[in-house]
């Protein structure tokens, strides 16, 4: 079965990209080689500083290395290393309509503010990159963050479309969804999703925050009334704290509340932040002396493309063929 998913190496990585994505693509590995892109055409849909990309998708690189991913039972490149990513994206713009894309929410919100005419071609084709980054491969499972099921819905249908007029050629890939972790909220508003383009780094714990950091932002994370700990809908701020508290130390929610009966906020959020600098601080470690050697890094990502790329390759030799390109 084969797995594949992709990270955005435009800026920090956080604990919801971590417990929402990451941590469930790395423990596929052991049964499975999925394949995990870092989708630097993706990150352009955005402006980027070109030397920030570049360092930004080798940090990405060390992060997943950090993390306990292991280059030789996943596959780790960049997506860009292959061309066919982009070609298959262009002939999939011809089989997407214009509507399908418009309802697309991610291209509405990063969208909104600018001017209709403005709003960049590429981010509104993004959800056929992806597509393609997923059809290129037959890829039947994709361990996505809650906010990417509309994308791979869309996939979903694309794959479907092109299997009634082409005949069949790719299964119909579902997403894979976290357990716990799938949405974590913004520490500052938990009515939002975490996330690194939060105008306010008080949104996210990232990956690489130092103790201090992470002491001061989960001090500063909003809490909901009242002062008991319980778990539950009624308290979002909370239930989003005890999800990261349980994410990072393998505790059941229920077994951390109990640990907090009769006590309240201030005691809770002391260990939570003790919590995510014990689990942090080993994998900081290994990501520094990971990024000291830049050769290595570049060398993985090189042998990983090209284990891809014969799959790849043949893939888009059967769709050229399958729609009638001269071969
Ligand atoms: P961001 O909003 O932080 O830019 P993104 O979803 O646009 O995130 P990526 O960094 O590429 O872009 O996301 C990588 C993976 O992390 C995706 O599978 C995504 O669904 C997941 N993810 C992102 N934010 C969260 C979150 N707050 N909770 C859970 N999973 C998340
Ligand atoms: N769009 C996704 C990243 C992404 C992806 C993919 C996820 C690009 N290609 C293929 C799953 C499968 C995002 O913004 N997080």
């Amino acid at each position: 079965m084969r797995i594949l998913s992709g990270i955005q190496p435009s800026g920090i990585l956080h604990i919801g990209n971590y417990l929402g994505a990451m941590r469930q693509q790395i423990a596929l590995q052991e049964e499975h080689e999925p394949i995990y892109l870092l989708v630097d055409l993706h990150a352009i849909t955005v402006p980027q500083d070109p030397k920030l990309l570049r360092q930004n998708t080798l940090n990405a690189a060390a992060m997943y290395l950090a993390l306990g991913l292991d280059p030789e039972k996943a596959i780790l490149y960049v997506q860009s290393q292959l061309s066919e990513h982009a070609e298959l994206a262009w002939i999939l713009t011809t089989i997407a309509s214009m509507g399908e894309l418009e309802r697309m929410t991610q291209f509405k919100e990063k969208g909104r503010g600018e001017e209709r005419t403005k709003v960049g071609m590429g981010l509104f084709s993004y959800p056929l990159l992806m597509a393609a980054d997923i059809l290129l491969y037959k890829a039947q499972k994709v361990p996505i963050g809650d906010d990417q099921v509309q994308h791979l819905e869309l996939a979903r249908d694309i794959a479907k479309r092109f299997n009634q007029r082409f005949g069949d050629t790719f299964p119909i890939p579902d997403a894979l969804l976290a357990e716990s972790g799938a949405r974590i909220m913004g520490l500052d508003d938990p009515t939002v999703k975490m996330s690194k383009s939060a105008t306010s780094a008080y949104n996210y714990i990232a990956l690489t925050d130092d103790a201090d950091t992470v002491r001061n932002k989960i001090k500063k994370a909003v809490t909901d009334s009242g002062s008991e700990i319980t778990y539950g809908n009624d308290k979002p701020a909370l239930k989003n704290l005890l999800t990261i508290f349980s994410g990072v130390t393998n505790e059941k929610a229920e077994t951390i509340t109990e640990r907090y009966a009769g006590k309240g906020y201030a005691d809770f959020k002391t260990d939570l932040a003790d919590a995510l600098i014990a689990f942090l601080s080993p994998i900081q470690e290994r990501y520094q002396h990971l990024l000291t050697d830049e050769q290595q890094l570049v060398d993985i990502l090189h042998a990983g493309a090209e284990r891809a790329r014969p799959q790849a390759a043949h893939t888009l030799k059967e769709i050229k063929e399958k729609l009638g390109f001269v071969l």
